[in-house]
């Protein structure tokens, strides 16, 4: 039998490109002299699709994939692919959930870290020789132990941050759309968890739902000794608000992975003292993106081999 056609738009981590590579056709488009070419080509050819990496995938893409079965993304958040498209032509869409908790909640907890104790700062401060001609840095009027966090997006990787957290002894504190069998306690509203918490950590999906969800009103809740972390889209974020609440100390500081509109970070984002910026790099080591890669392949090959596939989002 031959071997199922799978479409990669642009090139994702070795472990996705050499696993697709081993198990399927792979048609790399990104490598394409004439991707529009290869598209009206090869087409039909296409059942499975690799997707990742911010690349939109939507109907004009699935139009000229008439065969298409799945779409495997290499991540957990898919928000750049339509699902409501693929659900209406029968298209089943993956992702990887699971195999980055940890490296995602890490990433968190550093930005904490890195903000509350002013550690990126603190770096400069000596690297800049100020430590040798100015005498020590100046303390920190927060500390990481007994914070009262907020969690919005108590999932997988938020129970993961949690249970960091409690090492911290820090208090947990969550808000979901539903409430859930964990020892913390939950919000039903958004602003009230800010109004209560030292720090809100967001790591919930990007979608129409939770767009610019922490708005002006919820990050002047927060207050001025709040700080904010975002871990997990930047659209969850009023990014303009968000610089407003910074640069008028309407919170105290911000540890941010994701932005609204990557790579491109706002001028006064960098310029701001109280900002901690990393470039999405959440899940980013080796050992997490070849769990990724591998998952990602998993689910295709379950899907070609008896159509079922690992980690669906719908249905
Ligand atoms: O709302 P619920 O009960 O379905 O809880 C989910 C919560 N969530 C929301 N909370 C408030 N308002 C919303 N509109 C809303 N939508 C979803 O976010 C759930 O507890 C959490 C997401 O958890 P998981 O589905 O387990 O996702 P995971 O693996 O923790 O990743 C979260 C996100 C990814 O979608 C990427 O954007 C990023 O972290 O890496």
């Amino acid at each position: 039998m031959s071997r199922p056609t799978v479409l990669m738009p642009v090139r994702l981590h070795d472990s996705a490109v050499d696993g697709c590579e081993e198990r399927f056709e792979l048609l790399r488009l990104w490598e394409a002299p004439d991707p529009d070419a290869l598209l009206a080509e090869r087409g039909a050819d296409v059942r499975g699709l690799a997707g990742g990496a911010h690349r939109r995938i939507d109907a004009a893409l699935f139009d000229r994939l008439p065969n298409l079965e799945i779409v495997a993304n290499f991540g957990v958040g898919y928000d750049s692919i339509d699902v409501d498209a693929a659900t209406e032509r029968g298209i089943v869409v993956t992702n990887t959930p699971g195999v980055l908790d940890d490296e995602v909640a890490d990433t968190a907890l550093a930005l904490l870290l890195m903000t509350v104790r002013e550690l990126g700062q603190a770096e400069q401060y000596l690297r800049t020789g100020r430590w040798a001609s100015e005498g020590h840095y100046p303390l920190t009027d927060l500390t990481m132990t007994g914070l009262k966090l907020g969690i919005l997006g108590l999932g997988r990787i938020g129970e993961a941050i949690a249970r960091r957290a409690e090492t911290f002894r820090m208090t947990v504190g969550y808000h979901n759309r539903t409430l859930k069998d964990v020892p913390y306690r939950y919000y039903p509203s958004l602003l009230e968890m800010a109004r209560d918490v030292d720090t809100l950590v967001i790591v919930v999906p990007g979608n129409a739902a939770t767009h610019h969800l922490v708005d002006a009103e919820v990050l002047a809740a927060l207050g001025p000794d709040g700080v904010l972390v975002n871990v997990g889209r930047g659209t969850v974020v009023d990014e303009a608000a968000l610089v407003d609440a910074l640069k008028t100390r309407t919170i105290r500081a911000a540890g941010l992975d994701v932005f609204e509109d990557e790579p491109n970070v706002p001028r006064e984002l960098i310029d701001l003292d109280n900002a901690v910026l990393l470039p999405h790099v959440g899940s980013a080591t080796t050992p997490t993106r070849r769990a990724m890669g591998q998952l990602l392949v998993d689910n295709l090959t379950s899907w070609f081999a008896d159509g079922r596939a690992l980690s669906p989002v719908n249905g």
